[in-house]
């Protein structure tokens, strides 16, 4: 018998990570990873996200799901490269994973890497993928007591979208308290509210983007 140790498999991921990291770094590409619960709206984030700055980047978007290709079919004819992963029951995506693709991407030519992870809180917060930045997103519907319940995600991510504040009326997330929680989780982090169906907000978010993947690049911001 065979019995492998989680902190074993995780030594082994950081691995992968690092070198990962450096064949995107030295093709000066921004990789993103998307974290966030089942229907959070991550994709839904991605879509309007490429219909905004695809006409002007190179974009690529690897999908994580367990099993269907029901989001990257939504990403379709959008200008991105697109790359399916399945992981047949895994919880998450790991930096193996992620090596194993990204031979198929014209990485010289490319941007931006938007990797949408599996849906889950848990899992995805201890993998490195070799990105440059997580991403976590917090719907309003799924209640704002989430990052206190699940702070690891929080700590580890650069970025917060709260998405769905179009629907902020209709449930008990309060914006000002929930900002305040994740902030005293990571004093660094910075919050983007939106609402990604509506198509509003998302000028921060695009811009915060732009100034990571100039700043890669060692480019000035541009305006
Ligand atoms: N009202 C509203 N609905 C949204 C918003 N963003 C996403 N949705 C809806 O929420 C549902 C889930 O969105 P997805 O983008 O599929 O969520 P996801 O995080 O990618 O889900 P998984 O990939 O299954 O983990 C869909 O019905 C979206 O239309 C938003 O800003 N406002
Ligand atoms: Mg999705």
């Amino acid at each position: 018998m065979k019995v492998f140790m989680a902190q074993d498999l995780l030594k082994a991921n950081v691995g992968m990570a690092v070198k990962n990291r450096e064949i995107f770094s030295s093709n000066g590409t921004l990789v993103v990873n998307i974290i966030g619960s089942p229907g959070a709206g991550k994709t839904a984030l991605l879509e309007q996200t490429l219909d905004l700055l695809a006409p002007e980047f190179k974009i690529a978007v690897i999908e994580g799901d367990i099993y269907t290709s029901r989001d990257v079919e939504r990403l379709e004819n959008k200008g991105a490269e697109l790359i399916q992963i399945n992981t047949a029951g895994g919880c998450h995506l790991d930096a193996g994973m992620v090596a194993g693709v990204m031979g198929a991407l014209p990485l010289d030519e490319i941007d931006i890497i938007f990797i949408e992870n599996i849906g889950n809180l848990v899992c995805p917060a201890e993998f490195d993928l070799g990105e440059d930045c997580k991403v976590v997103v917090l719907s309003s519907s799924e209640g704002g007591d989430k990052p206190a319940k699940y702070p690891v995600i929080f700590r580890k991510s650069e970025v917060c979208v709260i998405t769905k504040t179009d629907l902020i009326p209709y449930t008990n997330f309060d914006l000002s308290q929930v900002t305040a929680e994740i902030e005293g989780i990571n004093g660094n982090i910075k919050i983007f509210p939106l609402a990604a169906v509506k198509g509003e907000g998302l000028g921060a978010w695009t811009g915060w983007l732009k100034m990571k993947l100039a700043e890669k690049r060692g480019l000035p911001a541009a305006e």
